[in-house]
């Protein structure tokens, strides 16, 4: 038989790599197939949603970002400066994680898809069309976010006017000047050409894209158990092979980016810089509690947690 599996970028890009570990994994060790659909083949994030739930797709792969009205616990991710940028913490942090891997599990079930894993895609910049320094120069930037309510208000606590879209409107919304800014990590501002329509890069650490992937809960809970675990291991492994393929990757397309636009401006902003970005996530928190209420404070207080006990463990 054929499994469905969908997800937002391309064969190349992040989430593709995952999925074709994935596919090979699946088929390498049993006699199912995985058909992939890379992005734009069934839709925009909402569309494959829709399709996973249904029962039309037994796999997705949709990002928090999109994921704000089904789960709104998922915002906790647009939390500004909550996961670390140290690598190595982060990736400890995912694999480890009482929220990812026993809490969020259960908030995916009542929607009717069973979460197989959750991993980050690398260190989110701004690209805008003017050199970001403070709050203050994003002042009437029209600038896009994926369309998730927590995102939308840390843009504006961040001084912009954010934009929710679709990805699939991102380049000519740039182009035609509707939006003058978006957000994303190194590597899809270099393979989805950003440098194109933007003039800067801006980096203020303040968030390292995370996504998640999951199977229709119908489809995995009629499976033998023997499927099941061939999905785990599958899952596992592709887990593994997607952190190790991130690494150096964002200062790698960065320096793509460079040469293939050398005049792009690329501004790491410092500590001192950060400092007002950094003064929001107080404010952002709190937003994220009244969106999501109890069941967020807890999902919230875990990550915490989480991120402590990653940081202990992979100090000294
Ligand atoms: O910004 C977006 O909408 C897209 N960004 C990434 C890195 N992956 C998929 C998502 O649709």
């Amino acid at each position: 038989d054929t499994w469905r599996y969908a997800f937002e970028e391309a064969l190349e890009e992040v989430q593709g790599k995952y999925a074709q570990k994935f596919k090979e994994e699946i088929e390498a060790n049993s006699d199912h197939e995985v058909q992939l659909f890379p992005f734009g083949t069934l839709g925009e994030s909402a569309d494959t949603m829709e399709q996973a739930q249904a029962g039309i797709l037994q796999f997705v792969d949709q990002s928090p970002g999109f994921t704000g009205a089904l789960i709104p616990e998922a915002q906790v991710f647009f939390v500004p400066y909550l996961l670390p940028q140290d690598q190595e913490t982060l990736f400890e942090f995912f694999r480890n994680s009482v929220a990812i891997n026993e809490m969020f599990p259960e908030l995916y079930a009542e929607q009717g898809l069973e979460l197989l894993t959750m991993f980050p895609e690398g260190e989110v910049c701004m690209t805008t069309q003017e050199p970001v320094r403070s709050p203050e120069d994003l002042n009437e930037v029209k600038f896009r976010v994926m369309t998730n309510p927590l995102l939308v208000e840390s843009y504006e606590a961040f001084g912009a006017v954010p934009t929710p879209l679709p990805w699939g409107e991102v380049y000519g919304a740039l182009q035609t000047g509707i939006i003058q800014g978006q957000e994303n990590p190194g590597f899809f501002l270099e393979s989805t050409k950003m440098y194109e329509v933007t003039d800067v890069i801006t980096c203020i650490g303040h968030n390292n894209f995370t996504t998640a992937v999951m199977a229709n809960k119908d489809f995995y809970d009629g499976l033998q158990e023997a499927d099941q675990l061939l999905i785990q291991d599958a899952t596992a492994a592709a887990f593994e092979y997607i952190l190790e393929y991130q690494q150096g990757l964002q200062e790698e397309s960065l320096d793509k980016i460079r040469e293939a636009k050398p005049e792009m401006e690329i501004n790491i902003l410092s500590e001192e810089e950060r400092q007002p970005f950094m003064e929001t996530a107080t404010q952002v928190e709190e937003a994220f509690i009244g969106m999501a209420g109890e069941s967020g404070q807890e999902i919230l207080d875990q990550l915490k947690q989480d991120l402590e006990d990653a940081r202990q463990a992979t100090s000294g």
